[in-house]
């Protein structure tokens, strides 16, 4: 099946009790047993729901994995994939990377003993040096949020698989739609499916899939065991909202492209970042992994004092100031206060990530109107 065709059909049947062409939203707790331990396959909705079932297989077919395991949030997911190690063990992120994930890192499984290191991921000799024996995990994030640096997803993973180290690439920016990272070797691919997955800015879910069935068995244990999961009525609409994710990430791509050019010949704008540019330092390694190159732009102004910045962001009218990415409508951002707020001042100064930058979450509207639109916000700088 092609992934447009598996969008729509994967692991969706008709629901075999009417019929529905729509997966039922199965709004229940718990399941009645005929006798002890006879039952139809679902014991408690903790541990088993049929909504979340439909959407993890679906999940694991868009994602060429074994299995599909889904959680309440995309940091519940990291949750419970960092759950898969130990104290004393190491995982290696890049330095470049959503806030939350970070503060994950530092600030909840340091204390119990796992530690975190940063590196520029896009650079396979900093990534070399930053292992040690400890070292069980490499997260990797590509595009990188803010700055949508690329990372080589096979030459990270080829590294990985010859020390015996997990890999895990966060596939939010990119979708499966523009690239499969476990084709590319990675044992685990995690969503914020609050994103492109669901679409529509209209709930929060996370999701994991496992290349191989050890990680799926483990991850479902955690699932249950620790007990993040989704709601039947969010994984329904995540669901639904899949079924046209393949029209929406190509549209956004295609007016992603439309701003990137605006913005690069735009006398007020300084730098333009965006993997589809043919200057961006990765941007071979995008052509070669990624379909098309998202739809995601972050950028900054010529004059780069924030207060200049602050006036474009509060300028806008069709992109919406707000947190999140990846649904139809266009959304404009300033990592610095809002996304990434969590990471500290110095080290996302270091890392290229300054006070002016501003990102855009480019959604599906008319490309005129967004140009339209970023044109009379730059016209207050
Ligand atoms: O918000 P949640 O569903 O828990 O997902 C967290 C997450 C994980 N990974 C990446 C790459 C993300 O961008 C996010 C969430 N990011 C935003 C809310 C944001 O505006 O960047």
């Amino acid at each position: 099946m092609k992934f447009n065709t598996k969008v729509i059909h994967a692991g969706i049947e008709p629901d075999p009790s009417s019929g529905a062409i729509m997966t039922p939203i199965y709004q229940t707790s718990t399941y009645v047993q005929e006798g002890p331990g006879q039952h139809k396959g679902y014991e408690y909705a903790r541990t088993g729901n049929p909504t979340r079932r439909v959407l993890e297989q679906n999940l694991a077919a868009l994602e060429n994995g074994h299995d599909g395991i889904c959680f309440g949030s995309g940091l519940a997911a990291m949750d419970a994939i960092l759950k898969l190690l130990k104290a004393g063990d190491e995982v290696v992120a890049s330095n470049d990377l959503y806030g939350g994930s970070y503060r994950l890192l530092r600030r909840i499984f340091e204390p119990f003993g796992l530690a975190s290191r940063f590196v520029p991921m896009h650079d396979l000799r900093a990534l070399e040096a930053a292992l040690t024996p400890a070292t069980r995990l490499i997260w990797i994030e590509t595009p990188t949020n803010p700055l949508l640096q690329i990372v080589d997803i096979r030459a990270v993973c080829d590294l990985a698989r010859s020390k015996g180290i997990m890999t895990c690439v966060d596939n939010t920016f990119a979708s499966p739609y523009l690239q499969t990272p476990l084709d590319l070797g990675a044992d685990l691919v995690m969503h914020s499916a609050t994103k492109y997955l669901g679409g529509h800015s209209d709930l929060v879910l996370g999701a994991v899939v496992a290349r191989h069935s050890e990680l799926s068995e483990r991850l479902h244990f955690v699932q249950n065991a620790s007990g993040a999961v989704p709601g039947p009525m969010d994984c329904f609409l995540v669901l639904r909202g899949i079924k046209t994710l393949h029209l929406r990430v190509q549209r956004a791509c295609d007016n992603a492209r439309a701003v990137v050019q605006f913005l690069r010949d735009h006398p007020k704008v300084g730098r333009v970042l965006h993997p589809g540019l043919s200057d961006h330092p990765q941007h071979e390694v995008a052509a070669r992994q990624m379909r098309d190159f998202g739809g995601m732009v972050s950028f900054d102004l010529k004059d780069d004092r924030p207060d200049q910045a602050w006036k474009v962001l509060s300028g806008t009218r069709l992109f919406s100031l707000a947190e999140s990415l990846g649904g139809v409508e266009s959304l404009i951002g300033h990592p610095a206060s809002m996304t990434h707020a969590s990471i500290p001042r110095e080290e996302r100064i270091a890392n290229g990530l300054t006070d002016s930058l501003i990102r855009l979450s480019v959604g599906v509207e008319d490309a005129g109107d967004l140009l339209e639109d970023l044109d009379q916000a730059l016209a207050r700088v």
